[in-house]
């Protein structure tokens, strides 16, 4: 149950939904059983986001394909899409949905554009999930490209998606672009396939290992892995170059290294409407929403009582010399 109720300060509305907290788990950790996805709507979690699905059951990469470095906080997966399938997630929905008043993100990530276009189907005929996240940057799958750095091909993709829309509002889950051109292009790409959100970033793809033994943290792909935690300042920057260039008009989700409240302020700041955590929420379990939920709320007492909502920080980077 939750302790204290939400404070009406942080309310936003993404893609038309409401969010009474818009502070919740990214897509990946502790977010693939039926008893996990109803740990995070009995957790003061402003959504709950399931684990990537594909058309059939996965069990995933070897193991170990999980890794947390303490001292760098940074961890590094290849779980390789292990999620119980689709029809798993429907039913789960189903039952989800007449329990909590949550929003329930499903996250989508089929091994092909076929499978993303059956899946998509299926859930907008069912009506029930509040957004449909379609993770077009999965790193951990041999031979599987990431259909988000595909930038010929990327508009048709987001047409045969966006063609499906019924009444759930579709949004891309993006990887991170290093160059600002390349991002631009995807910006411009995005905004003509008039996408409903878009979650940035995904992990970045890295490496760590045992420097005394050489061996790698992770046993997929001689230990390459999608990194994240330690991310924070390379997310954010995506974050803000797309809240840049769409003005508004497309609402951002931030993902990556959010530990505390300050965090959250940064992330909304550089135009965030929402923020996601992986590693610390798989390092720290439920108990981090509501960590935040304070933390925030202390910020915000401290710095600018003045502030009545959240979205008073929205978009507010300014110059350091001014
Ligand atoms: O399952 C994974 O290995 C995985 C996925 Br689909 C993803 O999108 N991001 C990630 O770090 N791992």
């Amino acid at each position: 149950m939750l302790s204290t109720a939400i404070n009406p300060f942080f309310k936003v509305v993404i893609a038309g939904v409401e969010f009474s907290f818009p502070i919740f788990n990214a897509s990946g950790p502790l977010c693939t059983s039926e008893e996990e996805l109803h740990n995070l709507a009995e957790s003061k979690s402003g959504a709950i986001v399931t684990k990537s699905c594909t058309l059939n059951y996965r069990q995933g990469n070897a193991l170990p394909r999980y890794s947390y470095n303490e001292n760098g906080f940074f961890s590094v997966n290849s779980t390789g899409l292990a999620n119980l399938g689709w029809l798993e997630y429907l039913d789960i929905v189903e039952r989800l949905s007449s329990t909590t008043d949550k929003p329930i993100i499903v996250s989508i990530a089929g091994m092909n554009m076929a499978d993303n276009l059956t899946i998509i189907r299926g859930f907008q005929e069912q009506g029930l999930a509040s957004l449909l996240e379609i993770n077009l940057s999965c790193p951990n799958i041999a031979g599987k490209m990431e259909v988000a750095f595909e930038l010929d091909t990327l508009p048709e993709s987001l047409e045969q998606i966006m063609a499906l829309k019924k009444t759930i509002p579709m949004g891309i889950k993006l990887p991170y672009y290093p160059s600002r051109l390349m991002l631009e292009r995807v910006a411009r790409i995005l905004e003509a396939a008039q996408v409903d959100f878009i979650s940035t970033t995904n992990s970045l793809t890295g490496l760590d290992l045992n420097p005394i033994d050489g061996k790698s943290s992770i046993k997929p792909n001689n230990g390459i892995g999608g990194c994240g935690g330690n991310i924070l300042p390379f997310a954010l920057g995506q974050v803000a170059q797309f809240s840049q260039h769409f003005g508004g008009k497309i609402p951002i989700i931030g993902v990556g290294g959010i530990r505390n409240g300050e965090d959250v302020i940064r992330y909304f700041r550089a135009g965030a409407s929402g923020v996601q955590l992986g590693t610390h929420f798989m390092e720290n379990g439920p108990g981090v929403f509501e960590d935040l939920h304070q933390q925030v709320l202390d910020f915000r007492d401290l710095h600018h009582p003045q502030y009545k909502s959240i979205l008073n920080y929205q978009n507010t980077i300014s110059d350091p010399a001014e």
